[in-house]
């Protein structure tokens, strides 16, 4: 089991953007394709393997524009060795079509939330039909999932998915642990503990807490040998009155507390055979 401490080094995975601030509330959120390709380059310089993108219209605002997301795509490829993953998440106004639609820009992975959620004021819907078909297209693109749960139940709901319909594409299991959304599990140890008795034998986990709760997860995850998320999609606070700087500011920390756990950030190449991603 990759859950013991120690076991191996640390994969960072960046959410540098997310669907839910906006460029007036965080006007250094990165949200053009050309300050996506610089955070990319930043945060792989100072300790992320993979980079978990949402993308941006012209006015900032959430979009899945398929031209654009394979831009965006192209272009952190080409900038950088990260492991591309793209949300198929967007904004909790995205249609089901548009979300799946998202995998036709082939991506090295892609995220693949295990239910529904209420997401602050609004509902996150992830029907039961629509996870099946969002795993089974994956599969057919030979897209690895990493696999999303902002609630306790969802790792039910995953261990479901991977009886009735198999393993996804690389035959590795990988969920990112989402805590600390109103609506979703608590952002503390003792829910990071509970989870940990339900993530799948043989699964890697990361795990983000959003808000004030990102560092009592980040020390969780790692000292349960878990992986990591960090980022301005979850983030915006670095401090008690300091704002984040730039999403770099975040993975520089997480690698530093890696490297004190005895826990050193891995690269991308590494984490590609770690997660079973092909490229
Ligand atoms: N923006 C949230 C509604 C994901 O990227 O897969 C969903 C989300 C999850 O961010
Ligand atoms: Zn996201």
């Amino acid at each position: 089991s990759t859950s013991r401490p120690g076991a191996h080094g640390t994969l960072i995975t960046v959410a540098p953007t997310g669907a839910e601030h906006s460029k007036a509330d965080v006007p250094n959120l990165p949200v053009t394709v050309e300050d996506l390709v610089r955070t990319a380059r930043d945060c792989e310089r100072v300790g992320a393997a993979m980079i978990h993108l949402h993308v941006r219209d012209r006015d900032a605002k959430p979009t899945l524009d398929l031209g654009l997301l394979r831009e965006t795509v192209g272009a952190v490829r080409e900038n950088s060795n990260l492991i591309v993953q793209l949300s198929t998440g967007g904004a909790v106004t995205d249609s089901e079509a548009d979300r799946l639609a998202v995998l036709d820009a082939l991506p090295d992975s892609a995220s693949c939330s295990m239910g529904t959620v209420n997401f602050g004021d609004d509902v996150f819907l992830n029907r039961w039909e629509f996870i099946v078909e969002l795993h089974k297209r994956m599969r057919e693109r030979d897209i690895v999932p990493e696999y999303e749960i902002f609630d306790l139940g969802q790792l039910t709901t995953l261990r479901r998915l991977l009886d009735e319909h198999g393993l996804p594409s690389g035959g590795h299991v990988h969920l990112d642990l989402v805590l600390g959304v109103p609506g979703g599990m608590a952002g503390d140890l003792e829910t990071v503990a509970a989870a940990l008795r339900l993530v799948p034998e043989g699964a890697t986990f990361s795990a983000t807490g959003v808000g004030r709760s990102t560092l009592p997860v980040l020390l969780a995850s790692l000292s349960a040998g878990g992986h990591l998320r960090v980022g301005m999609e979850d983030t915006t606070t670095y401090a008690r009155g300091e704002k984040v700087k730039d999403n770099a500011q975040l993975v520089a920390r997480a690698s530093s507390l890696s490297r004190i756990a005895q826990r050193p950030p891995i690269g991308p190449d590494e984490a590609r055979v770690l997660l079973g991603v092909a490229r």
